[in-house]
């Protein structure tokens, strides 16, 4: 069996999984098993370090290498805020307005892939298989190759690909889509990814669309191919019954005894649509007067990257939004909403999405969204809640028995949820029966193994 070197932007110790979450869970599993390498930055900035420079750490976690490089605090903000959060987030997440193509920050992108490559490159052995995530990382196998790495080199894509149009704003855009055929495979979240991507490298690039799912370009073959991400359903199901989950679950049930429990799980994220949930609330409230004093809204975001600014205008717009509905419909003994701007306990969510009655999964643009599969993995079959979830998260090409809605639509998704509310018990319950089957059926486990095959068959055709 090959080993397996993952790379990430942050590296998780998977023995810590009920804090790590699924993912590093999965990856970690097939890391132990192959006695593989995790490979990332530590999470340390050095404030007067030298750009380009970082120190390795390395460590055992069971049969799994840890290895760190710490970033200098000029890198970090060039590299991880900049052009990462700054650029590519945004404009992935069709958030051409958000974006700042600060000159500066693409040579911070290419310097930290660069330290990144010099780093790893004495530890990799022939043989091995290396699975590169995400977007803080698309030039990596480039910079490998050039420093002569000749190992399969798969990647995965967390987040959207946009359509070619908006990724061509970008100004290294041609240079960043160049970087992916260094790879032998691309992966991405769903079929509509794949699309743009296939459109862009035969418009843009001429690429040559070999046999499905291969494409030939800049003297290089890789194979491209949508691996819908998955959850562990069964760490989730254990999560549910287990006393933290268990006992969130009652704590709630109990205080919440007179109302119905909407219930909203994020980061706190622009892509996420909060503040369009917020005001399709507001109109659910104004249309229909029988939820006033009965339904409330727990809305949990948790802080993220506070220090790039569209994410502290967010935070004033929602407390503004939550203030507002508060005071026009609140009553002594009834909040319509409760915020929480705080990260929530992995091992207690479950009981949380399993007390709610309706999910509201409703982000503007999202990769895969893994709150949606979470919900539905926690639910009580013979009484569960009902989805709903934006059209335009990944997760609506497969969970496609949710109710589906356009988050840009107020006075629809408002209607949507007092559907949901109104939901007779059998349709719930159908519903579910078939939402519990595709997320079982393509979970986690499912996941990683096809994306590994797939890599393993790919061959470097150079
Ligand atoms: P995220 O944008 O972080 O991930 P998502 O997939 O919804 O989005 O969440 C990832 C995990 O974070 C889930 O396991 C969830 O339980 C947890 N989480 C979210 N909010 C939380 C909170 N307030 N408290 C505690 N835990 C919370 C990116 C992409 C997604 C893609 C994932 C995985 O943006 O589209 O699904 O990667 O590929």
């Amino acid at each position: 069996m090959a080993r397996l070197v993952v790379i990430s932007n942050r590296v998780a110790d998977p023995r810590k999984a009920t804090a790590a979450g699924g993912l590093a869970v999965a990856l970690g599993s097939a890391l132990n098993a192959s006695g593989g390498l995790w490979f990332g930055w530590s999470g340390t900035i050095v404030e007067d370090g030298a750009p380009g420079e970082g120190e390795l750490h390395t460590h055992q976690a069971g049969r799994i290498t840890l290895a760190t490089v710490d970033l200098s605090r000029e890198d970090h903000d060039s590299y991880y805020l900049g052009y990462s959060n700054g650029v590519l987030w945004p404009v992935f997440h069709y958030r051409l307005d958000l974006a700042d193509f600060d000159a500066g920050y693409i040579d911070g992108y290419r310097r930290v892939n660069q330290l990144f490559a010099r780093k790893l490159m004495p530890l990799i052995r022939p043989g091995d298989i290396l699975w590169i995530h995400d977007y803080h990382l698309i030039p990596l196998a480039a910079e490998l190759r050039a420093l002569g790495c000749t190992n399969h080199i798969g990647f995965f894509l967390h987040i959207p690909l946009p359509p070619p149009l908006i990724l061509a704003a970008i100004p290294q855009h041609e240079w960043l889509m160049r970087s992916l055929f260094s790879y032998d495979l691309v992966g991405f979240q769903s079929e509509t990814d794949l699309m743009h991507f296939s459109r862009y490298a035969q418009k843009e690039a001429h690429a040559e669309m070999l046999d499905t799912g291969h494409f030939r370009a800049f003297n290089r073959t890789l194979r491209a191919e949508a691996f819908p991400i998955g959850i562990d359903v069964d760490e989730i199901a254990a999560l549910t019954h287990a006393d933290d989950g268990r006992e969130m679950f009652e704590r709630m049930r109990d205080e919440y005894s007179r109302r119905r429990l909407l219930l909203g799980v994020e980061r706190l994220d622009y892509s996420k649509g909060l503040p369009q949930r917020l005001k399709a609330f507001r109109k659910l409230l104004g249309k229909y007067p029988e939820h006033l004093n009965s339904t409330t809204l727990i809305q949990i975001a948790s802080p993220s990257r506070e220090t790039v600014g569209s994410y502290s205008d967010l935070l004033r717009e929602l407390e503004s939004l939550c203030g507002s509905i508060n005071g026009d419909y609140g009553e002594l003994d009834w909040m319509p909403v409760r915020y929480i701007h705080r990260n929530v306990a992995r091992k207690r969510l479950p009981g949380l999405y399993r007390v709610a009655e309706v999910a509201l999964v409703t982000p503007l643009r999202d990769g895969m969204n893994l709150v949606a599969k979470e919900f539905i993995a926690a639910q009580d079959p013979a009484n569960p809640g009902v989805l709903i979830l934006s059209r335009f998260a990944g997760a609506a090409e497969q969970l496609q028995e949710a109710l589906l809605v356009n988050p840009y639509d107020a006075d629809g998704m408002a209607e949507t949820i007092h559907q949901a509310l109104r939901m007779p018990l059998p349709e719930r319950q159908a519903r579910h029966q078939q939402l519990l089957q595709r997320v079982r059926n393509f979970d986690v486990h499912w996941w990683r193994n096809s994306f590994l095959e797939a890599l393993q068959a790919s061959g470097t055709k150079d």
